[in-house]
């Protein structure tokens, strides 16, 4: 093999920059082409820290042992440097679980560990905070319930104080149908899907508390006006921002179309409260060639992470676009590129000692670890909803997913590398959200 000769298996569009280039040259094409540079020896299969095996595709194999090993690593110790982690803290046990889980990693013997770190963030006012003697944040709440779903168990379960996190979550309901991410802190679509995630698996109340803010302001439930307001946050681009008025990202379209997806079916929801072929083209156009990965917004960088935060929004689109379970009309197949996105995963964003990073050239780190791996989940199982709900209470809908290994036949990966599937709303295993929310279903919250 010459020297700048990629492996074989690999098809063109692959291994060269695009054919039609912009000759206007700013500094984001300038960054974009340095990208593309930066990637092709790894699309290829040519880079010297890549180690392989290579599959017949020119697939590298997923190092799982190596993530393994650097998932242990991220729940030790950590210098001084990374201070600012202890407002996520959280967040690094979400990121490690689901991580694990993927990787078929057993996450119940964790549980005492995670009991004993997350049992002394949760405050009497209701929520969790991102670390030792912070106020309770959204973000962290959900990484929180998350975690305890995974490592699962009565203790776990019943750690949560879910009438304290009711009326909390009652005063972070805004009028106009939103939520804040904190008390006097900012309202988002992070805010509003972190909530729905904590309401479902909870299963709290819909029913505002009596002294909630929103009240005075004519809304009823927690629920009340938020389809609308995630409306709102669609932008001139199809896409969605994290508040009305501002720029589309996928990261807040993951948080929006997953909301949605908790409170009504996809095909009902998303056709009530989204532009959906606009919705389409944008999510479409975050999908760049050569690189196969996916941008978070229009002129940025490919980057690992929105493998899960655009690749996830797929499954909830193509179920939208494939109407009511059991609709025996051609399925809308698949709409951007698991090829693409695979060699990108499993060619650029593995550390060669372990842990998945944004792209080459940047640090590992867990969060990516998790988002990389469950983009990578997310393309190897078809996911679908069924008509049979584990939920009899309500959000029939959400509790209805099911997903089969993928057999698609421009798989490029090796049936071991395979990861386990997650439920495409809660972004844990399916088994773990089922188990909270019936556990939660058995004992109803008297207010
Ligand atoms: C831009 O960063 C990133 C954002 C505007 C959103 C970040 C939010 C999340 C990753 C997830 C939030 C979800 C929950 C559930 C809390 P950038 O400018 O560094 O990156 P870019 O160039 O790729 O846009
Ligand atoms: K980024
Ligand atoms: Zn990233």
């Amino acid at each position: 093999m010459s020297q700048n000769q990629p492996r074989p298996g690999i098809p063109a569009l692959f291994t060269q920059p695009p054919a039609i280039r912009d000759p206007l040259i700013t500094e984001t094409i300038d960054l974009q082409n340095a990208t593309l540079e930066k990637c092709l020896p790894f699309l290829k299969g040519i880079h010297n820290s890549q180690k392989g095996p290579f599959n017949a595709c020119g697939v590298p194999a997923l190092l799982r042992d190596d993530h393994v090993g650097y998932l242990y690593d991220s729940l030790e110790d950590y210098p001084a440097g990374f201070v600012a982690m202890d407002a996520s803290r959280p967040w690094m046990v979400y990121w490690a679980l689901v991580s694990f889980a993927m990787l078929g990693e057993d996450a119940s013997r964790f549980r005492e560990r995670v009991l004993a770190t997350l049992r002394p963030m949760q405050n009497p006012t209701g929520g969790f905070g991102g670390g030792h003697g912070q106020i309770s944040h959204l973000a962290g709440s959900y990484a929180a319930v998350l975690s305890l779903a995974m490592v699962g168990g009565e203790e776990a379960f019943g750690l949560v104080d879910r009438h304290a996190m009711w009326q909390w979550l009652g005063r972070l309901k805004q009028a106009d149908g939103g939520f804040r991410v904190c008390e006097g802190g900012e309202e988002d679509v992070r805010g509003a899907y972190c909530a729905m995630t904590i309401i479902s698996l909870l299963d709290l109340p819909l029913t505002l508390p009596l002294d909630s803010q929103a009240r005075l302001a004519g809304l009823e439930t927690l629920t009340h006006g938020l389809p609308q307001y995630l409306s709102r946050c669609q932008t001139f681009e199809g896409g969605i921002s994290g508040s009305p008025g501002s720029e589309a990202h996928g990261a807040y379209a993951f948080c929006a179309l997953a909301c949605l997806s908790i409170m009504g079916a996809p095909e009902e929801i998303f056709n009530r409260h989204m532009d959906i072929p606009m919705l389409v083209s944008w999510l479409s156009a975050r999908q760049s060639a050569p690189e196969g990965g996916l941008s978070g917004r229009t002129n940025k960088l490919v980057d690992g992470c929105y493998s899960h935060w655009v690749g996830g929004c797929w499954p909830l689109l193509e179920s939208a676009l494939n109407g009511k379970p059991g609709n025996t009309e051609t399925p809308v197949g698949s709409l951007f590129s698991r090829e693409g996105l695979t060699r990108y995963i499993l060619g650029c964003c593995q550390g060669h000692t372990g842990g998945l990073r944004d792209k080459p050239g940047k640090h590992v780190d867990s969060y990516h670890t998790c988002y990389v791996l469950a983009g990578l989940s997310a393309t190897q199982h078809n996911h679908y909803r069924t008509d049979s709900s584990v939920s009899s209470e309500g959000f029939a809908s959400a509790f209805s997913w099911k997903s089969t290994p993928s057999q698609a036949e421009d798989n490029v990966f090796d049936k071991a590398d395979r990861l386990e599937s997650l439920h495409p709303l809660y972004v844990i295993p399916h088994k773990a959200a089922e188990k909270m929310r019936l556990w939660f279903e058995a004992q109803p919250l008297d207010v």
